[in-house]
């Protein structure tokens, strides 16, 4: 099975919701004007595209307008061309620094560690020195499940034992990396409520231990939403926005949700680009984010 036919099996939820309701509103050879574009509104917002939906159909209704698009063949590719151009797409992680440091945030079980997993597995398989770094220190269970990781992914792990200061597992970690020439640093964090305001305090001190250590990391801060999560994960994300300067996202759970049309809305609320999607448990379901391949996986019949 090739990306694309693995992306559309895993985005099958929201695929069938959208393409099946277009077919229908078209049905009995229905024109279009302004009462189907209305439907077809309702059918995005079902989708979970919510406020965005709006947008969409508002500029679909100027080409239907002046003519420019007049039957459901039509609407499905200017449909394609302007849900394309709402997305935006961060593209792979370049590790343009040795090391390049990655931290990695969000609420909890959005699916950081997993994620984290997926990232190690990419890199070390393209030949890179990566190492993780267990900064979730509130659980022992959370080192462990990220140290089988590493071992299975073949990445090196850097821990302390539960209850230790997270900046400071950031510290060596980042510190072993620059000593013994790692590429890539990815560094877990335990999961946290936005209103948990101590513990964001905290992302902000592990942030400013890191860069301590290596002026202008970390390079990256992913913030990790899961995709089943639809709308409620706007609210989260503006909070770990406000907090600690995230400069992209991981959208993991894609698969199995019908709610994939959230990423739009995401993406409207956030203005950040979406890095890479997960698309299963296992640790190569992870893909770069390719803003037509996913609008071809949630509309192509
Ligand atoms: N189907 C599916 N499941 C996923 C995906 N990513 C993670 N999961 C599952 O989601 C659950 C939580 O994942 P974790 O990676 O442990 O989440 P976390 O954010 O590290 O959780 P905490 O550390 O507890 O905050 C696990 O059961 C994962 O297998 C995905 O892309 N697809
Ligand atoms: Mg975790």
């Amino acid at each position: 099975m090739g990306l694309f036919d693995r992306l559309k099996a895993r985005l099958v939820k929201t695929r069938e919701t959208l393409t099946d309701g277009i077919t229908g509103l078209f049905k009995g050879g229905r024109p279009l004007d302004a009462a189907l574009l209305g439907e077809l509104e309702e059918l995005l917002y079902t989708s979970d595209l919510g406020a965005a939906a709006t947008g969409v159909v508002a500029e679909l209704g100027r080409l239907a307008k002046r003519g420019d698009v007049k039957d459901e063949a039509g609407v499905r590719a200017a449909l394609r061309r302007i849900l394309v151009a709402r997305l935006d797409a961060g593209g792979e992680l370049l590790l343009p620094h040795h090391p390049t440091v990655v931290l990695v945030v969000g609420v909890n079980g959005s699916g950081k560690t997993t994620s984290i997993a997926k990232l190690a597995h990419r890199f070390v398989s393209q030949g890179k020195r990566v190492m993780v770094g267990a900064c979730d220190t509130y659980r022992a269970a959370a080192a462990d499940q990220l140290e089988v990781w590493a071992g299975r992914t073949g990445a090196a792990i850097t821990r302390k034992g539960e209850g230790a200061d997270p900046a400071a597992v950031a510290f060596d970690a980042v510190d072993r990396a620059v000593r013994e020439g790692f590429d890539l640093v990815i560094l877990d964090t335990a999961g946290r409520l936005h209103t948990q305001v101590n513990l964001m305090a905290e992302l902000e001190k592990v942030r400013r231990v890191i860069e301590r250590r290596l002026p202008g990391a970390p390079h990256e801060v992913l913030l990790v939403l899961d995709g089943t999560n639809g709308q409620n994960a706007i609210q989260q994300a503006r909070a770990f926005t406000a907090s600690v300067a995230v400069t992209g996202l991981v959208i993991a759970k894609l698969d199995g949700t019908a709610r994939g049309g959230a990423l739009f809305t995401i993406q409207d609320a956030l203005k950040l680009p979406v890095r890479y999607i997960g698309t299963g448990e296992s640790m190569e379901l992870l893909e770069p984010f390719e803003p037509g391949a996913f609008v071809d996986a949630i509309l192509s019949n």
